[in-house]
């Protein structure tokens, strides 16, 4: 069998169509800015991913590193975990972390999918998993009382069993009274978990989630209470509450998960598939973290995190939140709160005409 050849690297950004602004305490995003990635090869294969830069203007830089690092893999096999040595060599004195971190998750991602299909096979076939439907949470933004009630009816319509939203914009009575309406429109039995996104301080952290125990609000996880990089903040936190903290989102590379880990920042690891080092360094950070028995959960990229989810022991949760799916040519439904991952190879596919009319 001759091994496909790297023949092109091509990037294009786009400003995705969401279903809804993402929301969160400190940013609204009202599209989704990402950067397709598709490479190219000498046997017709071509391999599909993109990033999410969470801000339009980082589309301009990320562009520039996914084709300067795409151009060092022409010629090359799609050999995932040898091109990513190779890239992360390259960047070495540079540091393997913000954006040049996300365009060699990128290509490793596109990779991935391209040597997948060049086996004929999905990507976590070739991670040795059979794919299985795995259990989605659905994420919605900041939660508005009087406006947002009936995306909670639609989400345990669409068979979620866990919901998370988005909390820090305002005081404790203000999450107090949220927190109330929420659980008393979704009852005792759906999981119910919190976000912050690093807004508060650790005294103030303390204070909020131990007023939640008291309130018997049955949170799953409190998500980043405190800056991500705080991790003395984070483990001070974890140390003070009965109630799980999660961290990871913005974890980079497998060594800062390693790193977090080791410091038990968190009771969970969610990984967040293009920080983490694509599906290459999902692999390594999940056995990271199931060495410290904490159950992983993806953020965002739910295309890439079903596959990576299924090869991981110790999954727990999918974060439902598609920044892609209007883009695809078939998009991944949710079924029953869960979502199964497919192929070809990532199971991304673009809609060209929807792509078309996205591009910046
Ligand atoms: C989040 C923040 C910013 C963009 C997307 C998602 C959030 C999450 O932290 O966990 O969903
Ligand atoms: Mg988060």
């Amino acid at each position: 069998m001759t091994l496909a050849k790297i023949t092109k690297v091509v990037a294009r950004a786009v400003l995705a169509p969401l279903e809804r602004p993402i929301t969160t305490a400190t940013v609204s995003i009202p599209q989704a800015p990402l950067v397709l990635i598709d490479i190219q090869t000498d046997q017709g294969i071509v391999g599909h991913s993109y990033v999410f830069t969470y801000t339009p203007i980082a589309l301009g830089p990320m562009i520039g590193l996914v084709e300067d690092m795409g151009a060092s893999l022409i010629g090359k096999s799609l050999h995932p975990i040898s091109r990513m040595a190779e890239m992360e060599q390259q960047i070495r004195l540079l540091g393997r972390q913000g954006l040049v971190a996300m365009a060699l998750a990128g290509l490793d991602m596109s990779l991935w999918d391209a040597h997948a299909k060049s086996l004929n096979c999905t990507v976590v076939e070739v991670l040795g998993a059979a794919a299985r439907p795995i259990p989605c949470y659905d994420s919605l933004g900041v939660f508005a009382i009087g406006r947002d009630e009936p995306l909670l009816e639609k989400s345990i319509g669409m068979g979620f069993k866990a919901i998370k939203i988005k909390v820090g914009g305002g005081t404790l009575a203000q999450d107090v009274t949220v927190l109330n309406a929420v659980r008393g429109q979704i009852g005792p039995d759906i999981r119910l978990m919190i976000d912050y996104n690093q807004t508060l301080t650790v005294p103030e952290a303390v204070t909020r989630i131990r007023r939640f125990e008291d309130e018997g609000f049955q949170l799953d996880w409190v998500e980043e209470p405190v800056e991500a990089e705080d991790f003395v903040g984070h483990s001070a936190v974890r140390k003070s509450v009965k109630t799980a903290i999660q961290s990871g989102e913005n974890w980079w590379m497998p060594d800062d998960a390693a790193r977090a880990i080791q410091a038990g920042i968190s009771d969970h690891a969610m990984l967040d598939v293009m920080k983490i080092g694509g599906i290459t360094g999902w692999q390594r950070a999940a056995s990271y973290a199931r060495a410290a028995s904490l159950p992983v959960s993806s953020h965002l990229f739910i295309e890439a995190s079903a596959h990576a989810l299924c090869a991981t022991p110790n999954a727990h949760l999918l974060e439902y939140l598609d920044v892609a799916g209007a883009l695809l040519e078939a998009p991944h439904h949710v079924e029953d709160g869960s979502l199964t991952p497919r192929g070809p190879g990532l199971g991304i596919g673009w809609n060209e005409s929807a792509v078309q009319r996205a591009l910046i």
